[in-house]
């Protein structure tokens, strides 16, 4: 692969330092999130690097996707890890023998050749497809990459709207925190708190090892992570009606752990379905394919977003517990997410910027970033990974949100407070939302990523 020389970028430039963090994260197919807490491919995480990538080399973002889908089940899903197969099992938790993706989801079509978590995570890849193509146009179609990714993208939607409506009102399910991608969210707290845990001594945590207990999730957290895994993974990964039927054939009681004790429609994970929607169909339209469905689609996944999620009290989304009934009365960035669909109601986006300037998040007046949790939330924690520290994938797509809506000005503000924070904490993971104090790992890839693309 090449990386693109700018004469125009001095060594140490802001574009130059981000594209190094890439450089060194790159494994030869894909980018690894951080070199020591995470040493395998997450699928989020590459739809994000592949956007700042596309800046420093179309070719190596094209792959990082193409890397990413290769690793597809038969039924859609693209799973939220894939392994790398020379890196020591013991270097994550949970490792391939625990998720047994060539075995345990056999049924549900998983690779043979490689190894792959279960779960899903935010569908941004068509989304990230897109913006791919657009950085090169000649180099993607003398690919093909396109024509390649189209059909099993439309596969990944396939597999969300028709396994995932666990709800019947329209939009997709997330069955583990994981899955949402802010593992350890206050919205969560109360529908987990249904869950048994996993004995603490029954598995190693290997994220211990790299990163500060206090900045990370706890081990009551944890015990409740692996036993929803487990009961998925013990199920054959089956989702739906089959998943009472693959229980009760290994002779479970299909409504103890068969039915599945977490099942919640988020927003962001949503919107970031619908915003890839309206991604594909411009894939089609490439492709000389119809695109129009696709846009109708994505404006009737809009209207029930709002009809489910939108609370006008809060002036924010909020999640449904689909097992407890009803929204979780937890304000998380989550909630503010949807503000990167075009389709947005006018009075929606007004409320939205209102909530996101207010005190609930501060932005502008306690608080340059977005912080992930309500900060006057009882569980608010400056540091505590999800539960207060701000993140750079939220912020930008929070920065995207307010200049598609036309808030040039507070999207200005956000864009140099995030080039500001990632660039002086050395792209930390997350950050304390009111001093930009790095949490969690440096040379974090989608910070490093990201930054790129707001630099363009
Ligand atoms: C579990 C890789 C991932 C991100 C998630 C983030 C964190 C994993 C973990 O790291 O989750 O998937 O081990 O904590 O919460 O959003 O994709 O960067």
């Amino acid at each position: 692969h090449t990386v693109v020389y700018d004469p125009a970028a001095p060594p140490g430039s802001p574009h130059v330092r981000a594209a190094e963090v890439l450089e060194r994260n790159w494994t030869g197919t894909s980018t690894v999130p951080s070199r020591g807490l995470y040493p395998h491919q997450w699928s989020w995480d590459s739809a994000f690097i592949a956007i700042g990538l596309r800046h420093v080399s179309p070719r190596r973002a094209q792959q990082e996707l193409e890397t990413l889908l290769d690793a597809q089940w038969g039924d859609g899903r693209v799973p939220h890890i894939v392994f790398n197969p020379s890196v020591p099992h013991d270097a994550y938790f949970p490792s391939p023998d625990f998720w047994r993706s060539s075995t345990a989801g056999r049924a549900a079509g998983a690779p043979r050749t490689v190894q792959t978590s279960g779960i899903v995570q935010p569908p941004v890849h068509a989304l990230a497809a897109w913006l791919v193509h657009r950085a090169d146009p000649g180099l993607s179609r003398a690919r093909g990459f396109l024509a390649k990714v189209y059909p099993r993208l439309a596969a990944w939607h396939r597999y969300l709207l028709h396994r995932r409506d666990l709800g019947g009102g329209g939009l997709v399910s997330v069955v583990h925190p994981w899955e949402q991608g802010m593992d350890n969210a206050p919205a969560w707290d109360a529908p987990l708190a249904r869950i048994t845990p996993a004995p603490a001594r029954s598995f190693r945590r290997a994220d211990l090892d790299h990163g500060a207990a206090d900045d990370r999730p706890t081990d009551l957290d944890y015990g409740r992570y692996v036993r929803l895994a487990a009961d998925y993974r013990d199920g054959g990964y089956a989702d739906g009606a089959d998943r009472g039927a693959a229980h009760r054939a290994r002779g479970e009681d299909a409504h103890g752990r068969g039915a599945g004790g977490f099942a919640v429609e988020d927003p962001a994970f949503n919107a970031l379905l619908i915003a890839s929607e309206h991604a594909l169909a411009r894939i089609a339209h490439e492709l000389g394919a119809q695109a129009t469905a696709r846009h109708a689609r994505a404006e009737r996944l809009t209207s029930a977003l709002v009809d489910r999620l939108w609370d006008p009290d809060e002036g924010m989304f909020l999640c449904r517990d689909l097992r407890g009934g009803g929204l979780i009365r937890e304000r998380g960035v989550s909630g503010l997410v949807p503000l990167i669909l075009p389709g947005l109601p006018r009075d929606v986006v007004a409320a939205v910027v209102r909530t996101l300037r207010g005190p609930h998040f501060g932005v502008g007046t306690a608080t340059r970033l977005v912080p992930s949790y309500d900060l006057l939330g009882e569980a608010f924690d400056p540091h505590r990974y999800w539960r207060g520290p701000a993140w750079f994938n939220t912020g930008w797509l929070i920065e995207r949100g307010l200049r598609l809506h036309g808030r040039l000005q507070d999207a200005d503000a956000l864009r140099e407070a995030v080039l500001g924070t990632a660039l002086a904490s050395d792209f930390a993971e997350y950050v304390d939302p009111f001093t930009g104090e790095a949490c969690g790992a440096t040379g974090f890839s989608w910070t490093a990523a990201l930054t790129l693309d707001l630099l363009h």
